[in-house]
């Protein structure tokens, strides 16, 4: 189906597809297969040589896999997409391609707990420089960028503090040096922010989070030009990580991806309210949601997201042992990681997610050990909102004492 000039959500329902070349299926089939039968054997052997198209192994390419494909590179504005079997499938798998021993990685101060290990403790065992630095600060780059920077990493806004990195800034300044900008987009999804449009070269997602919506998958999504998904596919993924997307999962997304223009309305609407009631109460230190006006980078917020999204960090009186107490008394959100699910969750970072990084590179990186951080689901925001208001009650009886 042409979806050309159509809107978000039309192009997330229908793209890449026509149910006439399907026998009329509404949804694309489901390709359950490992491997596809040769016409010919010279077929075979000039599909392995690149001489001819066609799909041979679900490793390497698969239709089903193919469809969510083309989908997540229209919806994020990019000529080619690549599933993964998880988040850290798509990072390791970009970045294996990426660089080589010798080269640097500058990456944020602030990432997600597993992408700061593979980074820091992974590849640096193979010869990689990794460079934290703190990339809210442009000019910071234009000072720690080297010839030997081949990749420019980071997340906006970032896992579990929402700091946020402007793309557009960060991404001139990379290109000047001729290194690539790499940005994971879980939170904000191409609904909020597409960063290539903003300069990126290449864009990933853990799409277990608001991709698939729904708690029941573990992928990941790459999107970028057509050059750099090819080498992508065929040395990081194919030969390297081997981090395949199984056929159904690919399934669950596209089916997710219907409702991901909705779903995120929701969860902004309704982290809006929620940041709101948490920043008014005498118990919360601090609450870090980009639509506050005391969000720090609130004017960057506004230039490159089209709403605030559904994650809450935030600090209770008390510190830790404050954030541990609130999590317990909870009845309606969930305490668990991950984020981007019907269900409200609730987690701590440091002892969670981003038990990492060590108590001092937290400190560094501006990962408070009394942080909280709430992914606002689905559900109505007065329950969310009621059941936070009677936990933090207690807490004051507490901080009180
Ligand atoms: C979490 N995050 O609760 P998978 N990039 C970002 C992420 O948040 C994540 C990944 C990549 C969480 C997972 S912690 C054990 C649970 C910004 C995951 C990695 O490989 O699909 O989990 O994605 O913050």
């Amino acid at each position: 189906m042409d979806t050309n000039g159509k809107g978000f959500s039309t192009r997330a329902i229908h793209h890449g597809y026509d149910a006439g070349e399907h026998q009329g299926s509404l949804n694309p089939p489901v390709y359950l297969t490992s491997t596809f039968t040769f016409e010919t054997a010279e077929a075979g052997g000039a599909m392995f040589a690149g001489e001819q198209e066609g799909h041979f192994y679900s490793r390497i390419s698969n239709p089903t896999l193919d469809q969510l494909e083309q989908r997540i590179a229209n919806l994020e504005g990019a000529e080619a997409g690549l599933a993964t079997a998880s988040g850290m499938g798509a990072i390791t798998s970009v970045l294996w391609t990426l660089v080589a021993a010798g080269d640097q990685v500058i990456i944020d101060k602030t990432l997600y707990g597993c992408t700061f290990a593979f980074l820091t403790h992974g590849l640096t065992k193979f010869g990689v420089t990794v460079t934290p630095v703190d990339l809210t600060d442009p000019d910071n780059l234009t000072r720690a960028i080297t010839d030997q920077t081949k990749v420019v990493y980071f997340e906006t806004p970032a896992n579990p503090n929402n700091r946020l990195v402007d793309i557009a800034a960060i991404s001139r300044i990379a290109h000047a040096q001729g290194a690539k900008v790499v940005v994971d987009n879980t939170y904000a999804t191409p609904v909020l922010t597409r960063p290539l449009e903003h300069g990126a070269d290449i864009v990933l997602h853990s799409a277990t989070k608001y991709l698939g919506g729904h708690g029941d998958l573990v992928a990941g999504l790459i999107a970028g030009s057509a050059e750099d998904m090819q080498q992508v596919r065929l040395v990081g993924l194919k030969d390297m990580t081997g981090a395949v997307m199984s056929p159904l999962t690919a399934m669950l997304i596209l089916r997710g991806l219907k409702t991901l223009e909705l779903r995120v309305e929701r969860h902004c609407q309704s982290a809006l309210r929620v940041a709101q009631a948490l920043e008014a109460h005498p118990a919360v230190a601090r609450v870090y949601y980009p639509g506050l006006a005391s969000f720090a980078q609130k004017p960057l917020a506004e230039r490159q997201m089209s709403n605030f999204g559904g994650m809450i960090p935030f600090e209770v009186v008390g510190g830790k042992a404050g954030g541990i107490a609130l999590m317990n008394r909870l009845k309606l959100i969930q305490r668990a990681v991950s984020l981007g699910d019907a269900e409200s969750l609730i987690q701590h970072p440091a002892s969670m997610t981003h038990s990492t990084y060590t108590p001092e590179e937290r400190l560094e990186h501006g990962i408070a050990e009394g942080l909280v951080r709430l992914s606002v689901g689905l559900e109505d925001a007065d329950d969310l909102i009621e059941d936070l208001m009677a936990a933090l009650s207690q807490h004051n009886a507490i901080a009180a004492e």
